[in-house]
C-alpha cells in the first residue's frame, strides 16, 4: 500500500543547533529553539489524518494504529536528555548536540503487549517514512533496531508531545519513537512501521553506520556513555580575577552520574564538584566555585556513572569537554 499525505520539505542531511553551542543550554528543560535538530535524508511532513504505524513480524496480532488510536490510549510523560551521537562518518568526534526535554506518549510496551510478541523474537525494527539520499546511498529507509528487553522498558514511548506541545513536522511528528537513555539516532522520527524480528535490522543505519569499532568487535551505538559539559563560564565572556566564579554545567548518561570533577589547570589536578540527582533520565547539574587568578586557564569537567565508567580524554564522542577562559585584573 502506498502511503498518502507524505511530503519531503527539505532534502539531504541537516543539522541545526544553538549558535553558542552548549553555552546556550542554561535552562533545566531545553526550549525547542535551543534543541538541536538532525535528519539524514531530509525533513518529512505528514498529514496527521493519514498517519499510521504498522506493527508486524513475529507477533500474534499484527495491527495498524492511527493517531486517534494512540490518543485514546493511556499516555505517560518521561523526562530525558536527548543527545545525538554525532556523525556516523566521524564517530569519535565529539559534537555535544544535547538537550533535556519532557516527552509524552504511549509506552511502546503497552502496544507490544496488545500485539503479543512471539517467543522466538529478539529485536524490534523501527522505520521512518521519509526517503532520499545520505552519504551517497539512495533508496534506503531510515531503519533502526532495539532488543526486545529495551523495547519493553517503561521509558520507551511512541511520543506525541515534547515539552507539553505536539511534535512538529521537523521534530518527527505526528508520532516518533523515543528511546530515553540511548543516543538520539535510535529515536526514529516519522515512524511508520515496527517489525518484530529474530535478528538485528539489515539496513545501512544499523550495519554500515552507528556501529563503533572496539577491541572486542563492533558495538551498536545504543546506550549513552557518561558525558558532561561546562555551560558557564562562556569562553567569550572575560572574567575578573578575585571574583568568585561559578563553574557549572550538565552531566548525563544512560546510567546515573554519581560524581563530577572539575579541573582549572588543563587536567593536571581535579576537584570534586557538587552534583544534583536526576529525574527519570534527565541531565544532572554540577557546580564548583573557583577564585580565578589573572591569566589564561583551561577548564575541564569529567563525570563518572553508577557503573564506575568515566570519560576518555580524547578520541571519543564523549571525550572530556574543555573551555578556555581569559581572566583579567579588575581596574
Ligand atoms: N526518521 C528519522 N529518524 C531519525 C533520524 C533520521 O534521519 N530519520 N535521525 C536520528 C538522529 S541521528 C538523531 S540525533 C535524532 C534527532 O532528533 P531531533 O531532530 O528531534 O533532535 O533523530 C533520529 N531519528
Ligand atoms: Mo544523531
Amino acid at each position: 500500500m502506498t502511503r498518502q499525505g507524505l511530503r519531503m520539505t527539505r532534502e539531504g542531511f541537516s543539522y541545526r543547533g544553538p549558535a553558542r553551542g552548549v553555552h546556550a543550554l542554561e535552562k533545566w528543560i531545553t526550549d525547542e529553539e535551543d534543541l538541536f535538530l538532525v535528519t539524514h535524508m531530509g525533513f518529512l511532513e505528514i498529514n496527521p489524518q493519514d498517519w499510521y504505524v504498522d506493527i508486524d513480524g513475529l507477533v500474534e496480532r499484527p495491527m495498524t494504529l492511527r493517531l486517534a488510536d494512540l490518543q485514546a490510549m493511556p499516555q505517560r510523560e518521561y523526562m530525558s536528555f536527548h543527545e545525538c551521537a554525532g556523525s556516523p562518518l566521524a564517530p569519535t568526534e565529539p559534537k555535544r548536540r544535547v538537550g533535556n526535554v519532557v516527552w509524552k506518549g504511549v509506552p511502546l510496551a503497552d502496544i507490544l503487549r496488545l500485539a503479543r510478541i512471539q517467543a522466538s523474537a529478539s529485536y524490534l525494527w523501527t522505520s521512518g517514512l521519509e526517503w532520499g539520499e545520505y552519504a551517497g546511498l539512495r533508496g534506503e529507509i531510515f531503519q533502526k533496531d532495539l532488543p526486545i528487553g529495551k523495547a519493553m522498558s517503561e521509558e520507551v514511548l511512541l511520543a506525541l508531545e515534547i515539552n507539553g506541545k505536539p511534535l512538529n513536522a521537523d521534530r518527527g511528528g505526528p508520532v516518533r519513537l523515543v528511546v530515553p537513555g540511548w543516543y538520539g539516532t535510535n529515536s526514529v522520527k516519522w515512524i511508520g512501521s515496527i517489525t518484530v524480528a529474530d535478528a538485528r535490522a539489515p539496513g545501512p543505519y544499523t550495519t554500515l553506520f552507528y556501529n563503533d569499532v572496539t577491541p572486542t568487535g563492533t558495538k551498536p551505538v545504543w546506550e549513552v556513555a557518561p558525558e558532561a559539559v561546562i555551560v558557564a563560564p562562556d569562553p567569550d565572556v572575560p572574567l575578573m580575577a578575585g571574583n568568585a566564579c561559578r563553574i557549572w554545567g550538565w552531566a548525563w548518561g544512560d546510567h546515573a552520574i554519581v560524581a563530577v570533577e572539575v579541573s582549572v589547570d588543563g587536567g593536571e589536578t581535579w576537584s570534586e564538584a557538587t552534583v544534583a540527582g536526576r529525574i527519570d533520565r534527565s541531565w544532572q547539574r554540577f557546580e564548583f566555585f573557583w577564585r580565578p587568578p589573572v591569566g589564561e586557564h583551561l577548564l575541564m569537567c569529567r563525570c563518572t556513572d553508577a557503573n564506575g565508567e568515566t570519560q576518555p580524554g580524547t578520541n571519543a564522542r564523549n571525550a572530556i569537554h574543555q573551555v578556555s577562559v581569559h581572566v583579567t585584573q579588575p581596574d
